[in-house]
């Protein structure tokens, strides 16, 4: 632990300039001989692995204080536009901001406490760009577990590196810009830490960060505790009259009309999945997920207009 101890770790915000001490990397098969004899990790010190993580989160921090695109919610609507974004472009910086630690929403089962994910005809095609596989049972397809879609899918968007995900923290507020014709175009987000978030009634002064950037979707789902976040705030802050407030389930028509109403729905604010249902009055679909996917796929065309303007 001298060695450890004694080691000087220079301060420095560059990830890339942080001292890297060489200890060989080993196969499995290599360790397998030596579990009795000589088995040891590399030695670390404590502040080593601070560094290693908040060097990156801050450096993350100020990297994605410009983004060129901030997806809030990385639900199964919110994950699918972010695929579809970082593949189209890996020129533009995607920051996501997720208020819960797992990312993933209501994906994580099928419907109920059930273990499959049923979707509807034609969202199959995102599963076989995605490669998850399903047993096709004519119009719909079914994936064995939706852990295996939403794990899939999320460790693709993980892996572009032009995409930051920023979970446990909750999107507070939207940044506003005046155009001249006094009309309002939201230009980015307000966040905390969603632990923060939960105590504004019982702790004074935690004042938020932001996130400038010239177009936000915003895939919080519907109603609920944190759901529709962003259409509630255009209530409130007068962009739009009122809400529609979702309807009642009726499969056939609420997955068509969630595509179909995927939209830019005030200048710089795109809104999918069933956040959507709120804004239109729309009816839920219940367990049939092929509208979230396919609501993300056309909520990135309809970011990407922006861009190719
Ligand atoms: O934690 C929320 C979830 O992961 C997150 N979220 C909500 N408010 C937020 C905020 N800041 C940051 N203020 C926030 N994150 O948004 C995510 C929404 O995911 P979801 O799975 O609830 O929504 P979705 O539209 O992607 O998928 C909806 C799935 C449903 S609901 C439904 C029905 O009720 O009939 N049917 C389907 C398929």
């Amino acid at each position: 632990s001298s060695e450890v101890d004694s080691a000087p770790l220079k301060s420095s915000f560059d990830v890339k300039s942080f001292p890297v001490r060489s200890s060989k990397s080993k196969t499995l098969d290599e360790l397998a001989d030596q579990w009795e004899n000589g088995f040891t990790f590399a030695p670390i010190r404590e502040s080593q692995v601070s560094r290693a993580m908040t060097r990156r989160y801050f450096n993350d921090l100020d990297n994605y204080a410009e983004s060129d695109i901030v997806i809030v919610g990385a639900g199964s609507c919110g994950l699918s536009t972010a695929y579809m974004l970082g593949k189209a472009r890996p020129d533009l910086k995607i920051a996501i901001i997720e208020a819960s630690v797992s990312p993933g929403g209501g994906a994580w089962l099928g419907g109920q406490l059930f273990s499959a994910m049923v979707m509807r005809k034609p969202a199959d095609a995102f599963l076989t760009d995605l490669g998850v596989p399903f047993d096709d049972e004519g119009d719909f397809v079914v994936v064995k577990h939706a852990a295996l879609f939403t794990s899939t899918l999320l460790s693709k968007v993980l892996s572009f590196p032009n995409i930051k995900l920023f979970n446990a923290t909750a999107v507070e507020d939207l940044i506003t810009r005046q155009n001249s014709d006094g009309t309002l175009r939201i230009a980015g987000v307000v966040t905390n830490w969603t632990l923060v978030t939960m105590h504004h009634d019982d702790q004074s002064c935690m004042d938020p960060n932001t996130i400038n950037a010239p177009i936000v979707v915003s895939t919080t789902g519907h109603d609920g505790p944190f759901g529709a976040f962003c259409v509630k705030r255009l209530v409130s802050m007068q962009q739009i009259e009122k809400l529609g407030g979702m309807r009642g389930l009726d499969m056939n028509t609420a997955e068509d009309a969630i595509v179909k109403r995927t939209r830019e729905v005030v200048p710089g604010l795109v809104v999918g999945g069933m956040e959507l249902s709120e804004v239109d009055g729309a009816n839920r679909m219940g367990p049939t997920f092929g509208a979230m996917a396919l609501s993300g796929v056309k909520a990135a065309e309809e970011v990407l207009k922006v861009f190719d303007e």
